[in-house]
């Protein structure tokens, strides 16, 4: 792999250049999408539309969209371009029932993600010099990996520690003296916690930046890291449907909002609701199409993260304002996304159980905590002893566990505890908001 050396050349290119490598990458795009994927030929047909529609950009709202739900409907590889031989790695995230989101990626892709990571890295202002201590999780999540190819792409050192145990994050960080750490800001704030409780001064540490995302996060945790970790905290954005992290990264010269690195995907905001394209400046959802995916190229894909477009300003390029919420019911535990349907899944596989759960987040310390409150049924209900409510529980965490991937406190409750609604049910109740924006402690 080839060390990249200074910024690139589309990050100064104007904003014509700009829009012409977008236009050509969208018509090819779109084409190998309509020429390889029998799904989207298939999708363009019902919706009338074909590649030879696209005479200028905005030509793209004619197209339809692709949603999670299109994933499903082709798991696991019913969407890729290119035949499986030409597949060199495989990701996963979390889908809204029990089947994951598959995302492949071909030789060059995995070229262009690291390229785009290195480039989001020194954007953040990292160096080929500098250390970089990993502590994104590695595995079929998208983070561990796509920062470490992006650190050794930049020409850096990767510590690839992964999202272990939190008492050899301390010890890592004191012995092997990284400038940079990725980890989601939640994490470094309980790593933060760990110098404390180690005695240690985590600001007197040798780490001088961070690059955080995977979840969201806000302006007082941005200030709070800051202070405690004495170090600039920048916002990393992606998702594992379009690439996985390094989609738009945050600029150290300017640290306000992320720059969509447009010469590889196509950023538009529609309305949540009626799916209509917003103007640039306007919040809404965040649509984006891939322009250089070889493996598994998605064209108009709904994110669900709600955000605004605005003018760029370290670089030509769009920047995307730190992500506000989501237009679905997705949740981010601990990195982990988590849809309350996959939670209900689960549960229905022991059958002393009823549907009627409630999700109750918690943060503790500074690490989310999932509890899930369910009824028992009606036949059973009042006949258990304590042992056999307990290991009712401990069936339910269990089943959370192996089919959510997710450690949960589960709370069985006697049936008509939890609230009826009338309309849509409210499944969650978030408690994590009010430590997250905790003054610095
Ligand atoms: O979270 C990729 C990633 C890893 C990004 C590490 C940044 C750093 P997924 O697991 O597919 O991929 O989850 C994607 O996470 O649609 C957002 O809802 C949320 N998300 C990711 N980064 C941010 C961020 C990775 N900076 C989903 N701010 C996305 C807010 C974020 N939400």
């Amino acid at each position: 792999m080839v060390a990249a050396q200074g910024p690139e050349a589309i990050e100064s290119a104007s904003l014509d250049e700009l829009r012409s490598v977008q236009f050509m990458r969208l018509k090819q795009a779109v084409s190998r999408a309509y020429e390889n994927v029998p799904y989207y030929r298939a999708k363009f047909a019902a919706a009338e539309v074909h590649p030879s529609d696209l005479k200028q950009i905005d030509d793209i709202t004619k197209f339809p969209f692709t949603t999670r739900a299109d994933l499903n409907e082709n798991y696991p590889f019913g969407l890729l371009a290119v035949p499986m031989d030409e597949i060199v790695r495989i990701h996963a995230s979390s889908g809204t029932t029990g089947r994951p989101t598959v995302v492949a990626y071909t030789s060059k892709d995995v070229d262009t993600w690291s390229q785009l990571m290195a480039r989001s890295i020194r954007a953040a202002g990292g160096r080929a010099s500098d250390k970089i201590h990993v502590a994104y999780g590695y595995g079929l999540s998208t983070g561990g990996l796509g920062a470490h190819y992006g650190g050794e792409y930049l020409g850096a050192a990767v510590i690839p520690i992964g999202a272990g145990s939190i008492e050899r994050q301390v010890q890592v960080i004191n012995d092997f003296k990284p400038d940079i750490i990725m980890a989601s800001p939640s994490y470094m704030l309980a790593i933060a916690d760990e110098f404390h409780r180690q005695g240690l001064d985590a600001r007197a540490s040798s780490l001088r930046l961070g690059l955080f995302g995977e979840e969201p996060w806000t302006e007082g945790m941005r200030a709070q890291i800051e202070k405690r970790m004495g170090l600039d905290a920048l916002d990393i954005y992606g998702l594992s449907e379009i690439m996985g992290p390094g989609v738009a990264q945050e600029c150290i010269e300017t640290k306000d909002g992320l720059t969509v690195w447009e010469d590889h995907f196509l950023p538009e905001i529609i309305d949540p609701e009626s799916g209509a394209p917003l103007a640039d400046g306007t919040a809404g959802e965040l649509v984006l199409t891939t322009l250089t995916k070889q493996g598994m190229p998605l064209i108009r894909y709904r994110t669900r993260d709600l955000t605004r477009l605005l003018p760029g300003t370290a670089r030509q390029m769009r920047r995307m304002e730190r992500v506000k919420g989501r237009s679905d019911d997705m949740l981010i535990i601990r990195g982990v996304n988590i849809f309350p349907s996959q939670v209900e899944a689960a549960l229905a596989h022991e059958r002393n159980l009823a549907p009627h759960y409630m999700l109750e987040l918690h943060r503790h310390g500074h690490l989310d905590e999932l509890e899930v409150v369910v009824e028992a049924r009606r036949k059973i209900s009042g006949k258990l002893t304590a042992a056999q409510h307990n290991a009712l529980e401990h069936r339910a965490e269990h089943f959370i566990k192996a089919f959510v991937g997710i450690a949960s406190r589960v709370r069985v409750v006697d049936p008509g505890t939890i609230e009826r609604s009338h309309g849509k049910a409210k499944r969650v109740i978030d408690l994590r908001t009010k430590s997250q924006d905790a003054p610095p402690s």
